[in-house]
């Protein structure tokens, strides 16, 4: 299996990121990926390529231009405020909620920044659009060698991607990775795609990005909601809506959850992936389920990641898998590359 992986994902290296009104080393480092890279190469699993640079249109066809556009300019305007700011990350502080406008776009940058996020987690750096753009290259490059008839590849992007929406990011996300490749899948002509979401957290902009739409089914094996972020989306309700009905599976679990009962939900979500008729896979591949992840509640241990990655294979379907959370840092390229070695 080919990975995706472009070393650019450094540049993206934020500070800090609030907790419970402290600001905290931030859980998602380059090192995440640097182990994944590393365990990869010691196994001799498959060769490492760069990612092809796909044009604006391949980001519009799932994120807005006007979130796009954010995006790319954040990090000079941010600047330009202030020269200090160069030595700190941005983070949002202000938010519209429930009776706000979103309709009009402010020319106030930190009112921008709450208009494209929603938590102060997430800190946009100096880096973080390059390092995101070429995420999601990865992302891309990895569905058009699936959609070009290779059994699967793995995009080893980060940031992660699955809380970023059209037009939002959070959760440590900004570019939707995911839904990029699910996309680019069907704009190759797969009529069918469905994405499985087996990080920790509910990949909510992945859910909202494909709600209404009939043609991507979105399942999700994650912390329940009532109790773990992202916390307003991820119930077992979520069903989808008008042409979208029926095309999304949430499968809350309790913090404390093992693979013995994780692995029941993997099964009703791929029985619904298989009834769908779904002609590819994307994996939403985050190993923050493992027992010692710093962050989460589950307590997979290494040797289940084996498991879950015959598990996808046995699915029989061309697959992309896209790296998304785990930060057990010493841990995470065994646990990701366990994955791939049993799906290869
Ligand atoms: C991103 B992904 C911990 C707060 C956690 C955000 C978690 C984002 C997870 N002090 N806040 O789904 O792995
Ligand atoms: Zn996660």
């Amino acid at each position: 299996m080919k990975t995706f992986f472009n070393h650019l994902h450094a540049q993206h290296q934020g500070q800090y990121e609030m907790f419970r009104g402290a600001l905290v080393p931030c859980h998602e480092v380059p090192a995440r990926a640097d182990h994944v890279l590393a365990e990869l190469q010691r196994r001799k699993l498959g060769e490492v390529c760069a990612p092809q640079a796909f044009a604006a249109g391949a980001l519009t066809a799932i994120h807005s231009p006007r979130y796009l556009a954010f995006l790319e300019s954040a990090w000079s305007e941010w600047v330009a405020l202030d020269p200090a700011n160069a030595t700190r990350d941005a983070l949002p502080s202000v938010w519209p909620t429930r009776s706000f406008r979103t309709d009009v776009l402010p020319d106030n940058f930190a009112a921008r920044m709450g208009l494209f996020s929603f938590d102060a987690g997430s800190p946009l750096t100096a880096g973080t659009w390059v390092a995101a753009r070429t995420g999601a290259d990865c992302a891309l490059s990895a569905a058009q060698a699936v959609a070009g008839g290779e059994r699967a590849a793995f995009a080893l992007s980060r940031p992660p991607g699955h809380h970023a929406g059209a037009d939002f990011f959070g959760g440590y996300c900004f570019l939707n990775n995911a839904a990029l490749a699910a996309q680019h899948l069907r704009d190759k002509g797969l009529e069918r795609v469905a994405v499985l979401d087996v990080d920790y957290h509910h990949g909510n902009g992945t859910q909202a990005i494909f709600y209404s739409r009939p043609d991507v089914f979105f399942a999700s094996i994650h912390g329940d909601p009532r109790t773990e972020y992202p916390f307003f989306l991820g119930h077992a309700d979520e069903t989808g809506a008008g042409a979208g009905e029926g095309a999304n599976l949430n499968l809350p679990l309790p913090r404390g959850t093992g693979y013995a009962h994780w692995s029941d939900a993997l099964e009703v979500a791929l029985a619904s992936i298989s009834r769908f008729g779904a002609e590819a896979l994307v994996v939403s591949l985050g190993v923050d389920t493992f027992a010692g992840d710093p962050i989460s509640g589950f307590t997979l241990q290494s040797d289940d990641y084996l498991r879950l990655g015959e598990r996808l294979q046995q699915a029989g379907l061309p697959t992309v898998l896209v790296f998304e959370g785990g930060y057990a840092v010493e841990e995470v390229g065994i646990n990701a590359v366990n994955v791939l070695q049993a799906f290869a």
